[in-house]
């Protein structure tokens, strides 16, 4: 008998585990617009228009592969606003069907929403692996069992041996695992950064915008200009150019900062990899490619392949490994509200408004603005991890719960107490002065900590320090930093702390 298949709005990939089995003759393809996934945090306009888009062409890829797909669109009379509302009307109009199949998702809320589907619609609801990774969560969890600690490094270590990238032989190419040292650089003022690759949207992209337009209008970000690709054709072409052309400066750059310029030698694919438009294995293996045949050196080459084969599927396997609790704990005791200029980019500390102003504008900022800019002045300032969370799920493109949360929670504010990152990512003015333009042209003084010109990030970041000294003194890794704290005196203790209470109260 016929099945129902239902594939997300990250599901877009014909290799989806959803879709292996598939019979033509009989099966339907389910894909909903459904106001509880567009509206359970409110994404940044241009994500839900790159979701919308992605999907209306994915949709349309199938029915040219020969496959039935139900489509059911955000405005179409009769939508029932949910995917469960969604397959229950399917199974009650496109019906007799035997069973439903759908790959599992990536949050725990919307997984523990469809383990109830069986029983809420009488049919058999099975429940598929995501097999787009790299490494399965049995891999993870068999690499996780029993370890102290859960770096990254070693888990990227096995990944390259499992992978044989990079590999010669049971060695590392060029002797080394990780060339990160190769990969600090700051952008002299003359260099130019590359071009990059865009795209106009087509028909279904602007019927897309006129959605999203009325019927999203008040949510956050800039909708216009709509500049990224929503088909696999589209993905594969940013791949390409990225390989072909940015590549090259990818490592050399890789944590630079500079005003105006969000992209830097970054791949920007993170939103189509997501969804399913780019494989990540694929991916890792074109650029190890590009190595061989000569065109990008090796620190570039291993540098992206470590974010792609090492953090992204790390942070992937932790986020099930650690199960629903891990986004509850506050190790720090963090309280503090999101304060307003975080919606708006409105304040006078130049890198926050650069990173903000283009999260705004882009649903974009690198890696170094999130965790160093926006992520490390959340930490600083004892903002709420729920509600840094949440920010940062609203605001970028490429957000799932999977890869957003254990980069916030654990990476960026240190919540999880040390399961991600070896300490906290705290720092003041002075690294970002080192890697950024930002301080140049800003109203405050990065060299000092007191006073009302002194950079909000040097008195923050020493009562941070202050502040936690129960709870991370023990940390090795902070020794250096603790005893540098003592050589503060009292008075300049004080005057240090009266300056991080006056910004926090203006917050
Ligand atoms: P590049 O710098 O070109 O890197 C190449 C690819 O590596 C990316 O496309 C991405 O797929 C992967 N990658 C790089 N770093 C990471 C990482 N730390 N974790 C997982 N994958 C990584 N990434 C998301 O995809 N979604 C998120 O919601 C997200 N939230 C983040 C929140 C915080 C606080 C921080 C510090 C990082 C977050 N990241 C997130 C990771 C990273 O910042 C983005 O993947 C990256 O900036 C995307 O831009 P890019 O494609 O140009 O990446
Ligand atoms: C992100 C998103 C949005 C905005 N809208 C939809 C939608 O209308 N229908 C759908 O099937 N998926 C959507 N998605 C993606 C889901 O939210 C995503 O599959 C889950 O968060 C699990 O990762
Ligand atoms: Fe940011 Fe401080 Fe530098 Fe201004 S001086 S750009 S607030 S680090």
């Amino acid at each position: 008998m016929a099945v129902l298949r239902l594939i997300l709005g990250d599901q877009l990939s014909p290799a989806m585990s959803s879709l292996t089995d598939i019979d033509r003759s009989e099966d339907v393809v389910l894909m909903a617009e459904v106001m509880e996934e567009a509206s359970y945090v409110g994404h940044h306009k241009k994500k839900l228009a790159f979701v919308f888009s992605a999907m209306r062409h994915f949709a349309d890829e199938l029915r040219e592969d020969g496959v039935t797909v139900r489509y059911v669109a955000l405005d179409e009379s009769g939508n029932q606003g949910s995917l469960r509302a969604e397959v229950s009307r399917a199974l009650d109009e496109c019906g007799p069907f035997d069973r439903v199949v759908v790959t599992k998702p990536g949050e725990w809320r919307l997984l523990s929403d469809m383990e109830d589907w069986a029983n809420l619609f009488g049919v058999p609801v099975d429940l598929r692996d995501d097999d787009r990774f790299i490494a399965s969560l049995e891999e993870f969890s068999d690499w996780a069992e029993g370890r102290k600690q859960l770096r990254m490094e070693y888990f990227y270590r096995e990944m390259r041996r499992k992978t044989g990238l990079l590999m010669e032989g049971d060695d590392p190419a060029g002797g080394e695992w990780n060339y990160d040292q190769e990969n600090r650089k700051r952008l002299p003022k003359s260099k130019q950064t590359p071009q990059r690759w865009f795209c106009e949207p087509d028909e279904t992209t602007r019927d897309v915008l006129k959605l999203v337009e009325t019927r999203f209008a008040d949510n956050f970000g800039d909708l216009r200009p709509f500049e990224f690709g929503v088909t696999r054709q589209h993905a594969e072409a940013a791949r390409d150019a990225f390989l072909q052309d940015i590549l090259p400066g990818f490592g050399d750059y890789q944590d630079a900062m500079a005003r105006d310029e969000p992209w830097m030698w970054h791949s920007i694919l993170s939103l189509y990899l997501n969804v399913g438009l780019l494989d990540p294995l694929d991916l890792c293996a074109r650029a190890e490619t590009a190595w061989k045949a000569g065109q990008a050196p090796l620190n570039a080459v291993e540098g992206f392949i470590r974010q792609i084969l090492g953090w992204r599927e790390y942070v992937r396997g932790l986020y099930w490994w650690k199960g629903p609790e891990y986004g509850r704990s506050n190790f720090l005791d963090a309280h503090r509200p999101l304060p307003e200029f975080y919606w708006t980019g409105d304040t006078d500390m130049a890198c926050l408004a650069d990173a903000i102003g283009q999260t705004i504008r882009h649903a974009y900022a690198h890696h170094i603005q999130r965790l160093m800019i926006s992520g490390n002045f959340a930490l600083l300032a004892g903002l709420s991890p729920d509600e840094v969370n949440d920010w940062y799920m609203r605001v970028y493109a490429d957000a799932y719960e999977w890869v957003e949360l254990p980069n916030t929670h654990g990476m960026a504010l240190f919540a999880d107490g040390g399961v991600i990152a070896s300490k906290p990512y705290a720092a003041s003015a002075n690294y970002i002065n080192k890697m950024s333009d930002y301080c140049g042209g800003c109203r405050y003084d990065p060299k000092t900590r007191t006073g009302e010109d002194s950079c909000p990030f040097n008195a923050l970041y020493w009562d941070f320090i202050f502040r936690n000294e129960a709870r991370l003194k023990d940390n090795s890794r902070m020794s250096l930093v603790f005893r540098n704290a003592e050589r503060i005196d009292g008075t300049e203790r004080e005057a240090i702390q009266d300056r991080a209470q006056e910004i926090l109260s203006n917050l």
